[in-house]
């Protein structure tokens, strides 16, 4: 079948938008990468990238080079647009923040012809969709659009969320299945047929863009639910004296049980955010929702305060020592194994409480970044991964890192929020 689309247009070039706009000129598409951040378009436009994802260097490297992909500060007309950028919290009440979608589409609606399609792929809360297409509609009263003119309209619009594990982007964006949120039939059909020069996993047809968004939140909340049942065990297995991993293993042992496992809080920037937009768009009934983000929430100053526990139980028995004298040895500071992530990294906010009490030495080992300068307030936190900085009085594991070998450190007493000494 001869391919529509001639020229793409990716709006966000950040960890979703360039894997997927490099995806496309990889199979050989005229793709124009649009971002408000300078330095970014610079970067892509050498064949370089801002972001760190496996992979994704060498395929924007060959996709630049081959002249398929260049990187723009402005939207250029194209077949199709799609919209990857933030939607954040507004302030500090937990409510979905447009002004990222409003932006772009106010961007891409001077350069819209008929025939376009235009695809929201940020995460967003329920209707932000058929928001944007009301934005796009008084921008160009000159074109139709399908809240009007229903399956004939000029432009055609779809919700299609992004699903990708941060890590592995390269491989899910081809292998997942995508679910298609059209405003009307004909709009899915359209962006179901763009995905399949990619995706190998099936494009699922929604019954709107409704859905779509609510199918993408409910996913990470989904997870975020699971995760605070694992957490909430594991302060009622303190509590009782029991090892929570121990617990969780038996329990899984159960053909339909499969709890997920505990850990220092729940960081990276979706899964702690997304179930705030299903909590907002319908308060009154999303009780367990609201109440797994409280669990997850807490569980960083839970930590904290065991860790407070354990040195006063080391001060007890070193009657001649004061808080000052103890030294903390901090294991992990990304937000989920095995990346270099610190954004809302849970690991990182015990880290910075624990720099804060008036210990002595604090040393972080953190096998995947290179630098700590300018994370904590205090100058003398030192990053090591030597195995002279692995003793220290108290141990705090706090991201089961494969490459971190707990086998060589040694302390009197030991805090692991992860169970990466008994896994
Ligand atoms: N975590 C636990 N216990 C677990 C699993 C995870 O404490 O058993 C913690 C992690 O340590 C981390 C946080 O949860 O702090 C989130 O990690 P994650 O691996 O669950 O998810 P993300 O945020 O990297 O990516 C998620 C994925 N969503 C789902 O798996 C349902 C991904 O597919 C989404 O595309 C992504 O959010 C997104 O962009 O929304």
């Amino acid at each position: 079948m001869e391919n529509k689309f001639k020229r793409i247009s990716v709006i966000g070039l950040g960890y979703i938008g360039l894997p997927t706009a490099a995806m496309f000129a990889s199979r050989k598409i005229e793709v124009i990468g649009v971002d408000v951040n300078e330095a970014a378009v610079d970067t892509i436009n050498r064949g370089e990238i801002h972001i760190i994802e496996p992979d994704l260097d060498m395929v924007v490297h060959a996709a630049v080079h081959e002249g398929y992909l260049r990187a723009a500060i402005k939207p250029e007309s194209a077949d199709a647009f799609l919209i990857a950028v933030p939607t954040p919290f507004k302030g500090n009440n937990n409510e979905p923040d447009l002004s990222y979608i409003q932006a772009a589409s106010d961007a891409i609606a001077p350069v819209l012809q008929r025939g376009n399609l235009v695809i929201l792929e940020s995460t967003s809360p329920v209707g932000a969709t058929e928001t944007m297409a009301k934005w796009l509609a008084s921008a160009r009263p000159d074109l139709t659009f399908p809240q009007d003119a229903g399956g004939g309209s000029d432009i055609r619009i779809a919700h299609c969320p992004e699903r990708v594990l941060p890590g592995k982007v390269m491989q899910e964006l081809i292998s997942n299945d995508r679910v298609i949120g059209g405003m009307t039939p004909q709009c899915s059909e359209l962006a179901a047929s763009l995905y399949r020069v990619f995706v190998t996993g099936e494009c699922v047809l929604a019954s709107g863009p409704r859905v779509a968004e609510m199918a993408k939140l409910t996913e990470n909340s989904f997870r975020d639910v699971n995760i605070a049942f694992a957490n909430e065990l594991s302060l009622i297995c303190d509590e009782l004296a029991m090892d929570v991993w121990e617990l969780i293993s038996l329990a899984n042992r159960h053909p339909r049980v499969n709890i997920l496992q505990p850990g220092p809080g729940v960081g990276g920037h979706c899964i702690a955010v997304d179930p705030w937009f299903i909590v907002n768009s319908a308060p009154q009934h999303a009780r367990l929702i609201h109440m797994a983000r409280q669990v997850n929430d807490s569980k960083p100053d839970w930590v904290v305060a065991k860790v407070r526990e354990a040195i006063g139980s080391y001060l007890l028995d070193n009657p001649n020592k004061s808080a000052r004298d103890v030294s903390i040895a901090i294991y992990g500071l990304t937000f989920k194994p095995d990346i270099d992530d610190l954004r809302e990294s849970p690991a990182l906010t015990i880290a910075r409480k624990l720099v804060e009490g008036d210990y002595g030495n604090i040393s972080i080992v953190e096998p995947n970044i290179d630098s700590i300068s300018g994370l904590f307030e205090r100058s003398d936190v030192l990053l090591n991964q030597r195995e002279k900085d692995r003793v220290a009085d108290i141990g705090v594991v706090l991201v089961a890192h494969r490459n971190l070998d707990l086998e060589k450190s040694k302390h009197s007493y030991l805090v692991d929020a992860c169970g990466a000494i008994k896994a």
